[in-house]
């Protein structure tokens, strides 16, 4: 395969050449593509030395398959000039994700929509991916009614200069500023831009991708998203109420049996998950299974995932092996 990495000096650009590596995606020729101010930039990939090359220059090239990391209007801008050019694009930024001609896909979940016609596909936000991929057998056995979630977000979700503020209050120094408020021992209910609803951007992604993911328009959902001084992991706690009613032996073999799920609940023990126990690890912890008391048919849980991996590169790059497997691009 000749596969470009788009926004390869990102955050999510280094996560994903990793975890191609890691999963021996088949690559033959990589491209690692960036804007005109890292083009030359040296990177290395299996210990070979690569030198960035621009979009033009990535889409000259015809490769098979792109996957993107570069934000939602270079994506709007180029993902469509890639598809021209008989590229498959896997795009991890919001620009296609509601569109109604593109598939948002979570493999574990969806992935059998794909065929060799979608030519740019989205992949969701890391906050909905770890929601979907936890709840994806429940909702087949005992059918979601209404999801009320608040999340714990780390500051990778914003990217390195969110990183660097983190680090530079911490340090005292001076430095660039990603967020309005200091992130370091504090904690900003406050993610991505308001909307005209109260909601934020990254609220109304969580309630609209998780419908177009499960093909179900029924689910409610509700959200908070919150920026904590944390540097990897999104954590997430999901009250979820369900039509069928369930035991709670029920719901462990559920989640044991779910794909790409592992439960991490023994409070005897203190055993439940947190992010530093999901950095660098693809699959979605879940813990603290309960039922919610106040009401029936309802179960909170806490959900805890590496937001670079599951919830940005390892999607991205399952979507693009999916594609190889099937003979799709
Ligand atoms: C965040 N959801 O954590 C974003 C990243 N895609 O800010």
């Amino acid at each position: 395969m000749k596969v470009a990495v788009v926004g390869a000096t990102g955050l999510v650009g280094g996560e994903m050449l990793k975890v191609l590596a890691e999963r021996n995606f088949p690559v033959d020729e990589l491209l690692l593509v960036a804007s005109e101010k890292s083009v030359g930039q040296k990177m290395s990939f299996k210990g070979k030395e690569y030198t960035v090359v621009s979009m033009a220059d990535a889409i000259a090239q015809k490769p098979q398959i792109a996957i993107f990391s570069a934000g939602g209007s270079v994506s709007k801008e180029m993902a469509p000039k890639f598809a021209e050019a008989g590229t498959t694009v896997v795009d991890n930024s919001s620009a296609w994700r509601m569109d109604p001609t593109k598939k948002l896909v979570v493999p574990e979940i969806n992935a059998k929509e794909l065929t060799k016609e979608d030519k740019i596909i989205a992949n969701p936000n890391c906050s909905t991916i770890q929601m979907v991929v936890a709840l994806n057998l429940l909702h087949q056995a005992l059918k979601i009614k209404r999801i009320v979630v608040s999340t714990y977000q780390s500051v990778t979700g914003t990217g390195k200069k969110a990183v660097d503020q983190l680090m530079n209050e911490r340090a005292g120094k001076e430095g660039e500023k990603a967020y309005a408020y200091q992130i370091d021992l504090n904690v900003i209910p406050h993610i991505d831009v308001f909307e005209a609803n109260g909601y934020t951007k990254e609220e109304m992604k969580m309630v609209n991708e998780t419908k177009k993911i499960m093909g179900d328009d029924s689910i409610k959902v509700t959200a908070t998203t919150v920026r904590i001084p944390v540097v990897g992991g999104h954590s997430e706690s999901v009250n979820v109420e369900f039509e069928k009613d369930f035991t709670l032996e029920d719901v462990y073999r559920l989640l044991q049996e779910t794909p790409g799920v592992v439960v991490v609940d023994d409070v005897a023990n203190l055993q439940y998950p947190m992010p530093k126990d999901a950095h660098g690890k693809d699959e979605v912890l879940v813990g603290r299974i309960r039922r919610d008391e106040t009401q029936e048919r309802t179960l909170n849980m806490w959900i805890v995932a590496d937001n670079l991996r599951k919830g940005a590169a390892t999607n991205a790059v399952q979507i693009a092996e999916y594609l190889v497997q099937n003979e799709l691009v």
